[in-house]
């Protein structure tokens, strides 16, 4: 059987994430060219069989698909701005994080230059890449995601958000929303229980498998917020400002400031204030002044 044809690939950017992303196309077969702007990241990847280029213009007339992963959207310009004609034609996809705008930015700046560009947003770590629970999300050219699957398998899964380039980003950014407000969550929890003697350590312990529990019962809140209907309770709004009002309690007890429990309050109070008592929980959800479905308000 003939074998599938291999992409010529190139990476710019070595940093923990542009490593592991070469790293999975080295293993993966493909002829790989790697560039960093310090030098010396690329040792172990030149090893395992990648080439290391010297500038930017070299690395780029390597690959017919570039990756980008460096730090920012600014130094996305940095790097690319040089060699912008000499793109003209290829594949570019950038899995640096950046803003929507940023990405849309970036995509009207690739179509000047005739450049084909697919944005994406990484759910993983370094170690994570190519292993299960990486995921990767795209959004801009369909082209490049449809003519690349091969290789965005063997950074993670790969999940495609549309033609605009934002898109995976808000996706991404969006996800990194919740992942941060549980862990803050976690750290007042923490300042809580120090002052009944108990460690970051433990309580991270407990926190684990309390907070996996709760987690499953998101898809469901989901599927009520669709709906905006919040007459079928799972938990009411009454019953939950009781709790967060004797969290709030405990926590000036402790003498834990309210930075992180002193919003939610605000969110469910609104929601009590406004006659919703009885309704569901969910109902904090329009505490947020949600914008309408497909397109940010204006
Ligand atoms: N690491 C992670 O866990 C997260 C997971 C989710 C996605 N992020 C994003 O991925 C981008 C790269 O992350 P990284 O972990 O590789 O980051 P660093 O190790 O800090 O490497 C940054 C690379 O960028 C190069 N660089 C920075 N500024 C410039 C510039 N002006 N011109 C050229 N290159 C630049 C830097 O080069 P050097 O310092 O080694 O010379 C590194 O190669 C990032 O967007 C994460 O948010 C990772």
């Amino acid at each position: 059987m003939a074998e599938s044809p291999r992409t010529t690939a190139t990476v710019l950017g070595l940093g923990a994430m542009g490593q592991a992303l070469a790293a999975a196309l080295v293993r993966g077969g493909h002829q790989t060219t790697v560039w960093n702007r310090s030098p010396g990241k690329d040792t172990e990847l030149v090893a395992a069989g990648a080439k290391s280029a010297t500038t930017v213009a070299e690395a780029v007339a390597a690959g017919d698909l570039v990756v980008a992963c460096l730090f920012d959207h600014q130094s996305v310009h940095d790097v690319l701005d040089a060699v912008a004609d000499q793109l003209a034609g290829r594949s570019l996809v950038n899995l640096t994080s950046t803003e929507p705008q940023g990405a849309r930015e970036l995509a009207v700046w690739a179509q000047r230059h005739g450049i084909d560009y697919l944005d994406g947003g990484i759910i993983a770590t370094p170690p994570m890449i190519g292993q299960p629970g990486s995921s990767i999300l795209y959004s801009g050219s369909q082209q490049i995601f449809d003519d690349h699957r091969e290789v965005w398998e063997l950074f993670g899964s790969a999940e495609y958000f549309g033609t605009d380039a934002g898109s995976a980003s808000v996706v991404d950014f969006a996800l990194l929303a919740g992942m941060y407000a549980m862990f803050a969550g976690f750290y007042h929890g923490a300042a809580m229980v120090r002052t009944v003697g108990i460690s970051a350590a433990d309580f991270g312990q407990r926190s684990a498998g309390w907070l996996a529990a709760m987690t499953a019962s998101l898809p469901r809140a989901g599927a009520q917020i669709d709906t905006g209907d919040y007459t079928t309770v799972f938990q009411s709004l009454d019953f939950t400002k009781a709790a967060i009002d004797a969290i709030v309690s405990a926590s000036r007890d402790a003498g834990v400031d309210l930075d992180i429990v002193g919003p939610l309050k605000n969110l469910v109070d609104r929601q009590v204030a406004d006659g919703y008592g009885a309704q569901s929980t969910e109902r904090m959800f329009e505490s947020l002044n949600p914008p309408p479905v497909g397109k940010p308000r204006a």
